[in-house]
This record gives structure tokens, sequence and C-alpha cells, in this order.
């Protein structure tokens, strides 16, 4: 871990030429290479992403999220066609939801978006939940970084939407869609709040399922009572993803939406909250590893806690104690 900071730390030592090479000329295998070191060793990571950085701002971010099985790689594959008949160039990461119980996930999506691995335009990849060592929202920021530095137009994130890790993830993206389906009406309501704010397009997918007007009501009432800093009122729309029925308007909403950012003063104000979340993302991720680094940490860490287990000291305390201890290098000695 250590030596990899000095890596990260010093400009360009070290660093692959070719690989960067690669990945400025936007070759799929570089590219690959790249998004694995991001996902297993984020820190030497670094040093490569601060290099590409210069080659980066152009690509559109599109988190797509919903429950499991809502139809969402299916409509990214369809949203992915569509951006590559009119010239672009996709990169679609899929964040695999994988439960302990389940390793269907990314093979199944690698099967169904068969369609477009030939597809020289394409490039798909799949990024395991667990075992992120600097969050996978950060991950998934910089693996959006590289993608933008290969070229692509277009990078399309997909996640379930189930918890505060998803929102994190697809609030690293430009712009949100949030898909729901027909069946769930009662729901709505108690959907995560915070899945509802993120939503800048609503899609509801299988509506060729009853109750597709029933939650379409239900969501334009909820939706007619937000009221966004930005004054955006998110669209609607509804499709049948599995026969690509309303891709179009799906592809129309999103384009507008773009518009609007593109336009608009807050557009400024998204761009600064990314780049706000990722420094923060960061920074954390950096403290957490110096901290956790610091010699002894781990058998201090569980002193503290057998401490505060037993009562003998309150955890807050006990946090002051780990995070003083490892920063202030060497310990006091006259305690
Ligand atoms: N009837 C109907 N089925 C659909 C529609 N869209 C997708 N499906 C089907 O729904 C199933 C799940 O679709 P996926 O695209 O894999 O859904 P997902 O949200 O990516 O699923 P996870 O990634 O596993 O959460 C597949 O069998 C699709 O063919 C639709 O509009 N109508
Ligand atoms: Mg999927």
């Amino acid at each position: 871990l250590a030596e990899n900071r000095i890596l990260a730390g010093s400009k360009s030592t070290g660093l692959n030429q070719e690989l960067l090479r690669g990945v400025v000329g936007g070759e799929f295998r570089a590219v690959a290479r790249l998004i694995t070191l991001v996902e297993n060793d984020p820190a030497a990571a670094i040093a490569y992403l601060r290099e590409l950085f210069p080659h980066t701002g152009r690509c559109f971010a599109i988190g797509v999220t919903g429950a499991p099985g809502a139809g969402k790689s299916t409509l990214v594959d369809a949203l992915a066609s569509s951006f590559r008949s009119q010239g672009g160039k996709v990169g679609i990461v899929a964040v695999d939801p994988t439960s302990p119980f389940s390793g269907g996930a990314i093979l199944g999506d690698r099967i169904r978006m068969q369609s477009r691995t030939t597809d020289s335009g394409t490039f798909i990849r799949s990024m395991a939940t667990r075992g992120h060592l600097g969050g996978l929202s950060r991950a998934t920021a910089d693996v959006i970084q590289v993608l933008d530095a290969a070229g692509f137009d277009v990078a399309i994130i997909e996640t379930v939407g189930v918890g505060q890790d998803e929102v994190e993830i697809v609030r690293t993206a430009h712009a949100t869609i949030v898909l729901l389906v027909p069946g769930m009406g009662d729901d709505i309501q108690t959907m995560k709040a915070g899945i509802m704010e993120i939503g800048d397009v609503f899609v509801i997918n299988k509506s060729d399922r009853p109750g597709a007007e029933r939650i379409e009501a239900e969501l334009d009432a909820l939706l007619s009572m937000s009221n966004r800093p930005d004054n955006w009122t998110p669209l609607v729309v509804r499709t049948v993803a599995s026969e690509g029925l309303g891709v179009p308007e799906c592809m129309n909403a999103i384009r507008a939406y773009r518009g609007f950012l593109e336009s608009s003063c807050f557009q400024a104000n998204r761009v600064l909250q990314i780049q706000k979340e990722r420094l923060l993302e960061l920074v954390k991720s950096r403290v957490m590893g110096d901290l956790a680094s610091a010699p002894e940490f781990g058998t201090r860490l569980e002193d503290l806690a057998r401490l505060v287990a037993e009562r003998k000291l309150d955890p807050f305390s006990a946090a002051d104690l780990l995070t003083e201890r490892s920063c202030r290098i060497p310990p006091s000695r006259e305690g």
C-alpha cells in the first residue's frame, strides 16, 4: 500500500506509456486494462488518471438505476444502439449487484448485451460491487474518466437502485434515468426518497403490462410536488424496452435534459457538485488509507474497541485516540 502511494505521488515515474497512449487512442484493450487497475489498485491508478485528466471533459455520463429486473440492461442496450446509430462511441459500465448467493448477474448482462459486444464502437464492462478499496462511487467516477479520456462520447452506468451506494454512483453521472415498472404502484410512495430525487428522466418500462397509466399518474403527482433547486421538471417516458418501444422518446428526454444542462446556469453547478463529491471521496479514501497504514493501526483499533465494549471508554474518545495517534507520528510517549 505504501509503495502504491509513493508511485501515485511521484509524477509519471514508472508509468506504462504504451498503456496511456492506448487509452488516449481509444483502444479497448488498453481501456480494459486500466479499468482493471482502477478496480484492483486504485492508489496505483491515480498516476494514470492524473496523466489522462487533460484528455477528459467531453464525455456525457448517464446513470441508469431501478429495481432488480426492471429492464435496465435491456434499455441501456437499446439506448447504446441509438447513440451508436448517431455515430457516438458508447461505454457501458454495469455495476453488478451480485448478492453473495448468485454470481449470475455479470454473465446475464454479458449475454443480454451481446448484440453490442461485437460492435467496435461500444465498450461494455461489469464492475463488482464488492472489494472496492476506494469506494464504489469513486471507482465509478474513475472508470468514467478513463472512458472520457478514451474518447467515448457517452458513458452509461447501470446500477440497481437499492441503497445509498447506488445513489452515490448515479450522482457521478450528468444525467440520471430512474426505471420504474407497473405493478409497483403502491411502492412508489415508499420508494427511497433519494432515488426519486435523483431522477432527471423517469422511465416506466414494461409498459406492455397492466398498470402503466396508474404508475404514471402517481409519478406525475409526486413530481408535481417536488421542487428541484434547478427548476427542472423531470420527464416521464413509457417504454417497452424489450421491443424498442419508447426508446426514441427516451433519447429525446435525455437530449432535452442535456440541452437544459448546457443552457442553464445550473450546469456549472452540477459539474461542480460532481467534482465536490469526487474530491470528498478521494480525501476520504486518502485519510482512511493513511490511518490504516499507520503502524499497529489494527492492534490499536482492536484494543480501543475492546475498551469501548467493556465500557471503560466511550467511542468518541476512542475515535479521538485512534485518529490523533495515527496522524501524529511518532506517538507521544510522555503520557
Ligand atoms: N414484458 C417486458 N419485459 C421486459 C421489458 N424490458 C425488459 N424486459 C425483460 O425483463 C427481464 C429483465 O430485463 P433486464 O434488462 O435484464 O433487467 P435489469 O433491470 O437489467 O435486471 P438486473 O440487472 O438483474 O437488475 C428480461 O427478461 C427482459 O427481456 C419490457 O418492456 N416488457
Ligand atoms: Mg441488468
